[in-house]
């Protein structure tokens, strides 16, 4: 079964990334209105739960990266956009992920002028690969 795991709707890469700015405070809202557990992942942040089914959380704040959000269970979270980069937000059931599961949290301002060009280039070949102009 090829099944497709999206986040409102849409899979990576179609799903529009959170836009931060530095100093933000982020509310997020996670409603599972799928039929599996779905551990949602934000890398380079913790983020702190505010609320379960709408109650309020008590006691001391719980700081988390990863937060399993159950099938119908719905979770606002909210994270200090402190660590400007662009972060990857998706689901830790890599099988998930890789069906497109995930979004990310982009700030603004960030050079972007990078270029990675990942090849297969075979490690018993002595022979150079010329980079395109
Ligand atoms: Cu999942």
């Amino acid at each position: 079964m090829n099944a497709v795991f999206t986040i409102n709707g849409k899979a990576y890469a179609d799903v529009p990334p959170l836009h931060v700015k530095k100093g933000d405070k982020v509310l997020v809202t996670m409603n599972n209105v799928g039929s599996s557990d779905h551990p949602m992942h934000l890398h380079g942040h913790f983020f702190q739960i505010l609320s379960k089914a709408g109650k309020p959380l008590t006691g001391a704040p719980l700081m988390k990266d990863t937060l399993n959000v159950k099938p119908g269970e719905t979770y606002v979270v909210a994270f200090a956009a402190d660590n400007p980069g662009d972060w990857m937000f998706h689901c830790h059931d890599l099988h998930h992920a890789a069906a497109g599961m995930v979004s990310e949290v982009k700030y603004g301002g960030i050079n972007r002028l990078c270029l990675i060009r990942p090849s297969a280039i075979s490690r018993n070949s002595h022979t150079k690969q010329k980079l395109p102009e």
